[in-house]
């Protein structure tokens, strides 16, 4: 190196220690603009401060404790720029690992800080994960019908403001309730004030059913069009087999959660009968959840979200390994994940290779009011802005307008009683 280049190093190296932050406060806030909302925000001597989306359906103030109990008290004194230390400490620290409500709570920090490290370097977080692999997210939006009708309609809803990918659930006659099919079109929450609602299935009925669904919708909408459609965890691998084999003349984008995930194995029963494409994964939280159905390539999407998947730090790696393996990402992004969740997730989809779309149900009108971002819609596509950080803020006078209210997801039951998955 010569004299020239040695001094622009050492003046370079110096303005990196000028921006040297230390973590002095972070705070867990609890909000209901619409549903239920919990935020982490960490504070640092420099002014600077980052936000991370802490919200499990649900089980809200399990994850809110985590955070304010245990693991606000070790990161004060931090250096917020130790994201991938930070991490294996509150992983490997906690001695109890893995888990949704440690992974929620792990992740929320590891968003905070990620959102930091981009503000105090004066750049989007995506420029630090790889910067922009593509011009803009591809998402997929909701189509919820009581019957085939109505969700043909609500799919040209969708198609008219522009979507490219949309998913479509439509009530099943003979049964009460159903997956997916809500009073409120555009702004569909499954969680309801109270206790939890119950819900009645038939995987007979279901079964029949679904193929007229997309049989009919291939016919309204011709080829182009991505149809997308959500198992919500209710069929065994036989038959799953048996749904994708009979949704193949409709080419569908994916099938979503055919079967609860717990048993890796158990896809390579689907795999054998089917070449609809699979995704499963948003309720996976660690690697651990889904190495065998990577390595194996028994699913085409991964469903793993930065907010349930133990944030920015162990997606990347996730999603590295996935690469390898022809597996595409679909990140979760229904209205239970905060603003700051549908950013860190945008700063993702954009930044690696492998991605294959992003869910995208649109929050209410309060919902976007306390969290002001920078992210946009646009001809079906997403685009994370190019504020720094993650690029959301959380307005704390408005939100506390709108106190926490329990509430729960539905629990599902056969017609005979048995309880079942929801
Ligand atoms: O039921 O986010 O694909 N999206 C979904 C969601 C989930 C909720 C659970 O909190 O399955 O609607
Ligand atoms: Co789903």
């Amino acid at each position: 190196m010569g004299a020239p280049d040695l001094k622009l190093w050492l003046h370079s190296w110096s303005c990196f220690e000028e921006i040297s932050v230390k973590i002095t406060d972070a705070e867990v806030f609890v909000t209901c603009p619409g549903r239920n909302f919990v935020t982490l925000k960490i504070s640092t001597d420099e002014g600077v401060y980052g936000l991370g989306d802490a919200t499990l359906n649900g089980r809200e103030l399990a994850v809110a404790s985590y955070l304010s109990d245990h693991l606000i008290p070790c990161l004060i004194g931090r250096d917020p720029f130790q994201t991938e230390d930070v991490w294996q400490y509150l992983y490997r620290g906690a001695y109890w690992r893995r888990g949704p409500v440690t992974m929620t709570a792990i992740a929320a920090v590891d968003m905070a800080l990620w959102d930091i490290k981009g503000k105090a370097l004066k750049t989007p977080v995506y420029n630090l994960l790889g910067g922009q692999s593509r011009t803009g997210v591809m998402v997929y939006g909701h189509a919820n019908g009581r019957d085939i009708e109505e969700t043909a309609e609500e799919v040209a809803k969708y198609q008219e403001l522009g979507y490219l990918a949309i998913r479509a659930q439509s009530g099943i006659p003979g049964l009460p309730s159903t997956y997916g099919v809500a009073k409120d079109k555009l702004y569909y929450e499954p969680a309801e004030k109270g206790l939890p609602p119950e819900n009645a299935w038939s995987t007979e009925k279901y079964l029949l059913h679904v193929p007229k669904l997309f049989e009919a919708l291939r016919l309204k909408f011709g080829d182009d069009l991505h149809l997308l459609h959500d198992v919500h965890h209710r069929l065994t691998p036989i038959e799953a087999a048996r749904l994708g084999k009979s949704l193949e003349p409709y080419h569908l984008f994916w099938l979503e959660d055919a079967v609860t995930a717990e048993l890796q194995e158990g896809f390579r029963i689907i795999r054998q009968h089917t070449t609809t494409p699979l995704a499963v994964g948003e309720v996976f939280n660690s690697i651990w959840d889904a190495h065998i159905l990577i390595q194996e390539q028994l699913i085409d999407y991964l469903r793993m979200t930065v907010v349930h998947g133990g944030g920015l730090t162990h997606l990347k790696k996730i999603a590295a390994l996935a690469e390898i393996y022809h597996v595409r990402t679909g990140c979760h992004g229904a209205t239970d994940l905060s603003p700051v969740a549908m950013a860190a997730a945008l700063h993702f989809d954009i930044s690696v290779n492998n991605f294959g779309i992003q869910e995208y149900m649109r929050h209410t009108k309060e919902t976007d009011e306390v969290f002001p971002h920078s992210y946009s819609f646009k001809g079906g596509y997403l685009h994370p802005g190019d504020a720094p950080g993650l690029g959301v803020d959380y307005d704390e006078k408005l939100a506390d307008k709108f106190p926490y209210e329990r509430a729960y997801l539905p629990v599902n039951r056969k017609l005979d009683g048995t309880m079942f998955n929801w």
